[in-house]
């Protein structure tokens, strides 16, 4: 990893402002650093524009810190709330059109691997379970079958929350929200079995509330794209505005949740990624 692409032009050093400054001095570039270090290093996010105890808000922060080489990622986002937090994050970033987040990841890889054979470009889709699991899912499946080298990161808030709370595919199986007033009437889909079945080689299902299970989620489903395939990670992400409970309470509602059985955490991964995992870690420690 390098600092270099970051460096501040000196004949600009008196009118580059401060906070990129902050950002080039103290940031996490180059830097081994991650969740354990939060409040010891710039983030890349230190404001952003979601409801008080957004679900995604928190994830994000944990994503953010998570990534083993910020300056080398590029996070292909969608339409939804998520998409109001990219623009202020110091990370590349692309927003494509709602749904198409996997096919617009998928030919970016191919590109940059073109444009830097010997560089580890880390692509990554981050983006809602309205975006994910319904009207992107045709090619969320597709950049799976053909084995592409990405990482998606679906943010379940378990609606549509950006638009005023329609069900998802995702909500729970009678889930009451503003724009479902009978309450849903079909169960939630089983994404993460989908993705082990279309081809993904490491699928983990994660909670904010455990935030370094959580980064070792992010980490591996990065490094095992770049080596081995495509990966999928889950994040529970709840929504106090669409779910009306109180903004304090996102974590504990995480933990009520896995306490009561409605949401489990779980990994998945192929023997062969398991194979360069090990190898990998190995090399690492
Ligand atoms: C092509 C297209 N179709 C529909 C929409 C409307 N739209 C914007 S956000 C959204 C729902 C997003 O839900 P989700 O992906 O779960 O993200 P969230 O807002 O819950 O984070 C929809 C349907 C759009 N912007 N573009
Ligand atoms: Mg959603």
């Amino acid at each position: 990893m390098t600092k270099n692409i970051l460096k501040m032009s000196p004949a600009f050093a008196d009118i580059i402002p401060a906070e990129y400054r902050e950002l080039v001095d103290n940031g996490p570039y180059g830097r081994d650093v991650g969740v354990a270090e939060l409040g010891t290093f710039k983030e890349l996010l230190e404001e952003h524009p979601l409801c008080a105890g957004c679900g995604l808000a928190l994830a994000l922060r944990i994503f953010l810190a998570s990534l083993p080489a910020p300056e080398d990622t590029i996070v292909v986002g969608s339409t939804g709330c998520s998409s109001l937090v990219f623009p202020q994050a110091a990370v590349q970033n692309i927003h494509s059109l709602f749904g198409n987040q996997n096919s617009v990841a998928s030919g970016l890889k191919r590109a940059l691997k073109l444009r830097f054979p010997d560089k580890d470009k880390d692509v990554i889709v981050v983006a809602g379970d309205g975006a994910t699991a319904d009207i992107g899912l045709d090619m969320v499946m597709h950049s799976w079958f053909r084995r592409e080298n990405i990482t998606t990161i679906m943010l379940d808030n378990e609606a549509y929350a950006n638009t005023g709370g329609q069900e998802s595919g995702m909500s729970q199986q009678g889930t009451v929200l503003y724009m479902a007033p009978k309450g849903k009437n079909f169960p939630k889909i089983s994404m993460p079995e989908l993705a082990r079945e279309a081809g993904c080689v490491y699928v983990a299902v994660g909670t904010p509330a455990q935030p370094r299970k959580l980064e070792k989620m992010l980490k591996r489903a990065i490094i095992l794209a770049r080596h081995v395939g495509p990966t999928y990670v889950q994040i529970m992400t709840p929504c106090p505005t669409n779910y009306k409970f109180k903004n304090n309470e996102t974590v504990n509602r995480l933990k009520g949740l896995e306490k009561d059985g409605v949401f489990k955490p779980r990994e998945y991964i192929t023997a062969e990624a398991q194979e360069a995992l090990n190898r990998l870690e190995e090399v690492s420690k």
